[in-house]
């Protein structure tokens, strides 16, 4: 069978258990695999400068923007729009960014996909003047098929209205509007809100038939490994593939029987190098597609063999208990704002190695598929988080399902997207969740209404994530005072806790006893392995002090000190995440001096505070 411009009309509509319905389902995004350039597979990187502008008065689709912008000005693109125009710094409204770019002609008879890494927070795409569709939610990656829509005489417009408007319905959800508390950009969390087309935008070329998605899942059987692969192709195709894994030994093959789109396969490895932080070693792996003797599409990736599991109250990794030390970060930086840094994807992995950490969060929202790939490559540890952060439960019903709906759809796109990377292994379905009014669940008053509402909506969204992966376990980060219920839904109790600053500041001869108390409690109730996913102070690099007192790099020390000594003495304690890696810019309040959280170990722009080099002395020992 041969796959030509003319069978395309054959695929079209078809529905693929990956997601996929063809050109026809217009307006609702496809699951492609991650865009890469191999025999099969072509893309176009559209990095580089689009033009902008914002439509205040939402005027821009009545105007057919999506044509040519009136009054354009020239954007880069990935970068947040904040930092490149003062006048767009504090916005949150639509844009409109637009670029043409030629497709070529070879690309003829092939299924041809516009590609969006991440735009923060709503898109719609327009080809060449026809609407392709929208898409909600920051930070995962989505695609269109656009192959009817392509021009191949003339250069293609694409034309991508972003709109980033806080409401209560989305996730994350808007914040506290008036009051003393108000933030400017009003926001229900304390990061930034950038905004814009974050991360790379691609045209993509791929075969009429096509490996739409592969997923892998590893065991260990003494000292071999087991790689079991699924895979689905496109147009429910019934054919032959073939999987091959690379080996120090030589090639290790298997052949895939497609029925229905789908295939598995199983590879033994024979004395498997196990991935983990000290040896994260990777293993190639090739998947193909086979019409008669000719291969039609290929992917390739590598893959990581290691288990993951919380048996009692340890987290096993290989079957071994491993303690997290590491951070809560953030993707920021002066200019870029959110948008993709690579070198910085890189430096923050030099300086993650420096001080001698294992892991962090990807707080508070799924960070760049490359931070995922480095994570593989020098074996960090992640906890995957959607961007839940600040989630209430004490406004209508109906916004509540809102937000559920978008929960569900963000986890479900994240577990696609990541599910491949050994270094992920655990779902963070949200960060400090607030049973009622935020101040007073900190206090403990909680509203027992909202942990009812909250308990039913995290069991949803838990059960999906396990439900989607059973592989990895699923957490959920709560705040200071967040309900024994809440914490008891989730497979490791991940706690932020802030004695020492928030609670108890200056006092941090007070701080042991009351955090040991918090964790051996939480143990004798819940039984689990326990992580602080939070703790820090805000500390002004080069204030300095003989005793140690709050802003100086000194308390940090201290502070740190304190937490590290009562976590070594508890051998259920999974792990430390200091908050935060780096200062990082957020919304200006009389909180956050200069627009900024300093809790950083380094600098904003990576210069290591005191703090820095304390746990490198404690996190690099024997
Ligand atoms: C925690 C939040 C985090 C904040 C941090 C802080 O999870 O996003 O940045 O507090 O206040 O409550 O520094």
């Amino acid at each position: 069978m041969a796959y030509t411009e003319e069978n395309i009309e054959k695929y079209k509509g078809a529905s693929t258990p990956g997601g996929s319905g063809g050109p026809a389902s217009q307006g609702s995004p496809e699951h492609i695999v991650h865009p890469q350039q191999n025999a099969h597979r072509q893309l176009i990187d559209l990095s580089g400068f689009w033009w902008f502008q914002l439509d205040r008065d939402n005027v821009g689709e009545k105007n057919e923007w999506f044509n040519g912008l009136p009054s354009a000005r020239t954007i880069a693109v990935p970068c947040s729009w904040n930092d490149l125009y003062d006048d767009a710094s504090d916005y949150l409204g639509t844009a409109w960014y637009l670029r043409e770019s030629w497709i070529p002609a070879s690309w003829k008879g092939q299924r041809i996909f516009a590609y969006f890494g991440s735009v923060n927070y709503a898109a719609s795409v327009w080809l060449n003047g026809q609407r392709i569709g929208s898409h909600e939610g920051g930070h995962l990656p989505f695609a269109y098929d656009v192959t009817p829509h392509v021009v191949w005489d003339s250069p293609n417009v694409l034309a991508v209205s972003v709109e980033n408007i806080q409401t209560p319905t989305r996730v994350p959800p808007a914040g506290r509007q008036g009051g003393p508390l108000t933030s400017y950009p009003a926001t229900a969390y304390d990061f930034f809100p950038y905004a814009g087309i974050q991360r790379q935008v691609m045209f993509l070329a791929v075969p009429a038939v096509h490996i739409e998605d592969v997923t892998v899942v590893t065991a260990i059987e003494g000292v071999d490994g087991v790689v079991h692969v699924q895979a689905v192709a496109s147009s429910n195709w019934n054919g032959t593939g073939k999987l091959r894994l690379i080996s120090d030994s030589g090639n290790l093959e298997s052949e895939l029987s497609f029925y229905g789109g789908h295939a598995e396969a199983t590879i033994q490895v024979a004395g498997a190098r196990f991935w983990n932080p000290a040896t994260p070693y990777l293993y190639p792996l090739h998947v193909s597609l086979v019409d008669g003797n000719k291969t039609i599409d290929s992917y390739s990736f590598e893959i990581g063999i290691r288990t993951i599991e919380v048996r009692g109250d340890q987290l096993l990794l290989n079957g071994q208990p491993i303690f997290l030390k590491g951070f809560g970060k953030h993707e920021d930086f002066p200019v870029n704002g959110r948008g993709l840094n690579i070198p910085l994807v890189v430096r923050d992995g030099v300086l993650l190695k420096w001080v001698g950490a294992n892991s962090y969060r990807t707080s508070h929202y799924p960070y760049s598929e490359e931070a995922m790939q480095l994570a593989d490559r020098e074996g960090f540890l992640i906890i995957d988080e959607i961007p839940a952060v600040g989630l209430t439960f004490h406004d209508s019903p109906e916004n509540i399902q809102k937000r559920l709906s978008q929960c569900v759809v963000d986890i479900d796109q994240l577990i696609t997207r990541d599910k491949n990377h050994p270094s992920v292994i655990m779902w963070s379905i949200a960060n400090e969740p607030s049973a009622g009014d935020p101040l007073l669940a900190f206090l403990g008053h909680a509203d027992p209404k909202a942990v009812a509402a909250g308990s039913e909506f995290f069991t949803k969204v838990m059960a999906r994530a396990r439900q989607q992966d059973s592989t990895r376990p699923v957490t959920l980060v709560s705040a200071q005072g967040a309900p024994a219920e809440w914490l008891g839904l989730a497979d490791v109790v991940c706690i932020n806790r802030y004695y020492g600053w928030y609670a108890l500041g200056g006092q941090l001869d007070s701080v042991e006893a009351v955090l040991t108390k918090e964790l051996d409690d939480l143990h004798q109730q819940l039984g689990k392995p326990i992580i602080i996913t939070e703790c820090g102070t805000d500390t002004l690099a080069g204030n300095h002090s003989v005793t140690p007192e709050m802003w100086t790099e000194e308390y940090q020390v201290e502070f740190l000190r304190r937490y590290l000594e009562v976590i070594a003495k508890r051998p259920f304690m999974a792990g430390i995440h200091v908050w935060n890696f780096a200062d990082f810019k957020t919304a200006q309040t009389f909180l956050r001096v200069g627009g900024m959280n300093l809790k950083g170990i380094f600098t904003r722009d990576r210069r290591p505070k005191m703090a820095a080099h304390f746990l490198r002395s404690q996190w690099t020992r024997g």
